[in-house]
């Protein structure tokens, strides 16, 4: 009886309590309208591709269940794109209505009045469910508090999340509220002053229970979880190891952790890759791997081969060569050559007698690489040897006047001034 009776005081309880549970897709940085000016024909496929990979995620978020869609800041390129695209992706949203769709201005499309892409007619005639944060304000979702603190401008040194804390304050304690923003993270040395700093702590300083924001291109979580930064959905450039996705967030009550899960979304793969030159072998092997390795699908990769390390003419064309058929079938593919010449000892006499002063650079070099790295020969002999007109005594002189102890002179140090002589001379030739 006394069991019974306190099983049922417990469902009265949980009946009067406010049970409130959101879960939304936060994404942010789509930067739809980007020019990719690099890229000349494919830059319009890229263009298309982030629109595609906007569409693709938006189905998700309706197969996932979501009760929100955010996108924190950047969603556009700037307040410049083709009215073609604005209508294109105001039309993706009003495809997955009545799903809310939060649209917050970033630093690259500031809400700056009748002249942004957020006054244009597509979105001025857009359904209801589609709201901007045209003004600091809130949305109502499933009885949870979104609240937005857009741009409206370009640059900044005040924290947007500040605007986040008296938009909070008028809501009891224990209601449910989700911050949205757009800035940098304010790690000393890690951002400029006047990139819209947020503080490290602002989910909590303003007594939310997420802050979804965007900018950084890459994935970060701060404040003990509740400040997000998903980075952009399809990357846009080399060296973003957490770029492509999206946060997929579930709040069950004020206080609690949020549950936050990354979801994959990109398509594009932008891989850097080294190919050192006199290692062809190898270099060859890991290209081999990246385009055989069954994640990595050909169509979608984007790759820049960065080469490296000293060649003849011939060597450098035949790689070259193997690297256009073998990348072929690749999305796009940059070749970057930072190698240098290996010259033969008639190239190296024709190069002393038409730039003396280089050759004399080359054999100095040579001749401080051989006073700091063991050898069999005396510095004496070296020097005689090598025809260089530095003696050790000059040397040291010379490491003296640049406050250089000898210990800390690498040969490393030496074979880089060399690659570094010698591609400039290249550059010089070509
Ligand atoms: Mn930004």
């Amino acid at each position: 009886m006394g069991r019974a009776n306190s099983i049922g005081c417990w469902i009265k309880r949980l009946q009067d309590l406010p049970i409130v549970s959101v879960t939304f897709v936060h994404s942010a940085d789509w930067q739809l309208g980007a020019r990719f000016a690099q890229f000349s024909e494919k830059a319009s496929r890229l263009r298309e591709i982030r629109v595609e990979t906007l569409a693709r995620t938006l189905s998700m978020a309706v197969e996932r269940g979501a009760d929100a869609f955010l996108v924190a800041g950047d969603l556009f390129e700037d307040n410049h794109v083709d009215e073609a695209l604005v209508a294109q992706v105001v039309s993706l949203f009003e495809s997955v209505s009545p799903l809310p769709i939060l649209l917050l201005p970033g630093n690259h499309d500031p809400y700056t009045g009748p002249d942004s892409v957020w006054d244009r007619n597509p979105f001025l005639q857009a359904s209801s469910h589609i709201h901007i944060f045209r003004e600091p304000g809130k949305l109502t979702v499933k009885g949870a508090q979104f609240l937005g603190a857009p741009l409206q401008q370009k640059v900044s040194t005040l924290d947007p999340s500040l605007a986040l804390h008296s938009l909070s304050k008028a809501f009891p304690e224990d209601t449910l509220k989700i911050g949205v923003t757009h800035g940098a993270i304010a790690i000393p040395g890690k951002h400029q002053p006047n990139d819209f700093p947020i503080a490290l702590d602002a989910a909590t300083r303003a007594g939310l229970d997420y802050l979804g924001v965007g900018h950084w291109h890459q994935w970060q979580v701060y404040d003990e979880g509740r400040l997000v930064m998903p980075g952009t959905p399809e990357s846009d450039d080399f060296g973003q190891e957490r770029a492509g996705q999206v946060a997929l967030v579930r709040l069950e009550e004020h206080g609690r952790p949020p549950q936050v899960d990354p979801v994959a979304v990109g398509r594009l793969n932008w891989r850097r890759l080294e190919f050192r030159l006199g290692d062809e072998i190898e270099s060859r092997r890991s290209i081999e791997a990246l385009l055989e390795d069954a994640s990595t699908e050909a169509g979608n990769l984007i790759a820049r081969v960065v080469l490296q390390g000293a060649t003849t003419a011939a060597q450098l064309v035949a790689n070259r060569q193997w690297l256009d058929d073998r990348l072929d079938g690749v999305f796009a593919y940059q070749l970057r050559d930072e190698s240098y010449s290996q010259l033969s000892e008639t190239e190296l006499s024709l190069l002393a007698q038409d730039h003396p002063l280089v050759d004399q650079v080359l054999r100095d070099l040579e001749c401080i690489k051989q006073l700091i790295s063991p050898g069999e020969t005396s510095v004496e002999q070296q020097t005689v040897t090598r025809g260089s007109g530095l003696s050790l005594a000059s040397i040291q002189a010379l490491l003296d006047e640049g406050r250089i102890p000898l210990a800390s002179l690498k040969v490393g140090h030496l074979e880089q001034a060399k690659e570094r002589v010698m591609s400039l001379l290249r550059e010089e030739v070509r």
